[in-house]
């Protein structure tokens, strides 16, 4: 049978409703392109059953048949409508056909407006470290800092002949630097017989107790202001440092650091008479040896030599006696000094003011005025030579 006989029931439309069944999406498109236009619904009929073969053209028939039978069950409908009573006028209303196919899809939307932002979410959990970045660009170079203590050291005032040396022209307090560094502040006589004097006793008013104990002399005692006595220690430190650079070495900062002291004993009475005795050499041991006294030769001066006496005798206090004696010299003459058997000299004794009836315990210079006077000043002072 004619595939065509059936147009009478189907239309080319409703034909293409059978394509499906008859597996006709598969059919390659190519195949019945050439007709016109290429749509379904205007294939040739007789080009449909060349493709189908016999098979497919019986299944084709009955989809036609089922789709008549479904069009007579429902369609078509007829209608009479009276026209004034005279004519009739039968209108045959058709069925209606098939759902068309769907449209080509519709151009995009306007995009909407954008939303108005959430509320922040809570902070989330610290990630783990990353990696470690690249080595930063080397920074600018700093400033200058403040000088390191080592070379600070170096280069700082060791004595007051020192800081004569470098411009220190007024008497005073000045700090110096012991070899270990440390600092210590030494009143330096910078106009007698030529200055850079370190005091290291000194008797002035009498306002300062003199008869102290072993600890006190060892560490020191009195007044910047007057009277004061610099303490074993640092005068043993003073020249020990002298003694270890001994001959003309250099020192680190290029200054000649002689391995001896000089020293000089300045008296004053209460008529204003200057006295002064000078030794070649001076030093004090430590206190492992009671800071024994060593001196060298007395080389001169008004007051005479009331010193050698004592030389290489240990010091010795009211509460260590350390003297030759078989009495307690210090005790006996209430002052600290190198007492032997006890003293040719003891300024360190009691400030009696001048002349006293009291045997030897004043601030005595044997050779100077006596036994029976107390000097108004007194000044023991070391200078590197
Ligand atoms: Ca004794």
């Amino acid at each position: 049978m004619e595939l065509a006989a059936y147009r009478k029931w189907a239309s080319p439309w409703e034909l293409r409703n059978c394509w499906p069944r008859l597996g006709l999406a598969s059919v390659p498109y190519k195949s019945w392109e050439p007709l016109r236009g290429g749509r379904p619904e205007d294939m040739e009929p007789s080009r449909v059953t060349g493709v189908l073969g016999p098979a497919g053209q019986l299944l084709l028939l009955l989809c036609i048949q089922t789709l008549a039978v479904k069009a007579v069950d429902t369609c078509p409908e007829v209608k009479l409508v009276g026209l004034e009573g005279s004519d009739k006028l039968s209108i045959l209303q058709g069925c209606p056909g098939l759902p068309g196919a769907a449209g080509p899809k519709g151009d995009a939307g306007v995009n909407g407006e954008r939303g108005v932002p959430g509320a922040p979410g809570a902070p989330g959990k610290a990630g783990p470290p990353g990696p470690k970045g690249d080595r930063g660009e080397r920074g600018e170079r700093g400033d200058k800092g403040e000088p390191g203590s080592r070379q600070f050291c170096d280069t700082a005032p060791r004595t007051c002949k020192e800081l004569l040396t470098r411009g220190h022209f007024l008497s005073g307090w000045y700090t110096i630097h012991l070899p270990d560094c440390r600092p210590l502040s030494v009143l330096c006589d910078m106009e007698t017989d030529g200055g850079g004097w370190t005091v290291f006793q000194r008797r002035s008013d009498g306002s300062v107790d003199f008869f102290r104990d072993w600890a006190t002399y060892k560490q020191g005692f009195g007044s910047q202001l007057g009277e004061f006595w610099l303490g074993n220690d640092n005068v043993h430190t003073l020249t020990a440092q002298a003694l270890q650079t001994e001959g003309p070495v250099l020192s680190p900062h290029g200054l000649s650091a002689p391995g001896t002291n000089e020293l000089r004993v300045d008296l004053v009475d209460f008529e204003g008479n200057h006295q002064f005795a000078k030794y070649a050499s001076f030093r004090v041991a430590g206190e492992a040896e009671k800071y024994k006294l060593v001196l060298g030769a007395f080389v001169g001066g008004s007051a005479g030599d009331s010193l050698t006496y004592h030389n290489d005798q240990p010091f010795s206090t009211k509460d260590q006696d350390n003297d030759s004696n078989s009495e307690n010299c210090a005790e006996r003459y209430q002052g600290g000094w190198w007492y032997s058997s006890c003293h040719s000299s003891s300024l360190n004794g009691l400030y009696l003011r001048g002349s006293h009836e009291t045997y030897a315990n004043g601030v005595n210079w044997k050779s100077g005025k006596g036994y029976n006077y107390s000097y108004k000043v007194s000044e023991m002072k070391m200078r590197p030579v």
